[in-house]
């Protein structure tokens, strides 16, 4: 398997973190276009359209992006050592964190894209202000 991470990003780290904790030997690549690399990211978006890292490409050539989705993935390829909880509770509870983090980091971007756009037609799917 082949993961694509950048270095000192937040989702790639997840899951740099998962495969050192599991012992997978991955070829890392580190994918032009990021971190102030000004080289174009269109070879990179062949492998991930979402332009985001990480991803991780399998030997079959299944392409999976999302730190998330990922990390189900190495959990239930490599069962050995568990890092998901096995209670039910623990369970819900990781997935609340999960959800959670996802609708945060949704918010920041509908903001950046409404700041982009001048558009706030996103705007009823945010939270409402406390
Ligand atoms: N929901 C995605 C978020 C991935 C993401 O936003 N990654 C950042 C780096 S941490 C990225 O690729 N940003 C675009 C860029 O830096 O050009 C995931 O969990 O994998």
């Amino acid at each position: 398997m082949k993961p694509y991470p950048t270095d000192l990003s937040p989702f790639p780290t997840r899951v740099r973190l998962m495969l050192y904790a599991k012992g997978i030997d991955g070829e890392s690549v580190t994918p032009h276009g990021f971190h102030g690399d000004t080289t174009p990211k269109c070879e990179y978006e062949e492998i991930n359209p979402m332009g985001r890292v990480p991803t991780l490409v399998l030997e079959d050539g299944t392409s999976l992006p999302e730190s998330e989705v990922i990390c189900e993935y190495l959990e239930d390829a490599y069962p050995n050592p568990a890092l998901h909880p096995s209670d039910p509770a623990d369970k819900a509870r990781r997935a609340l964190a999960e959800i959670t983090t996802a609708l945060g980091y949704l918010e920041e971007f509908i903001g950046e894209a409404e700041k982009i756009s001048g558009s706030h037609c996103l705007g009823s799917y945010r939270r409402p202000a406390h």
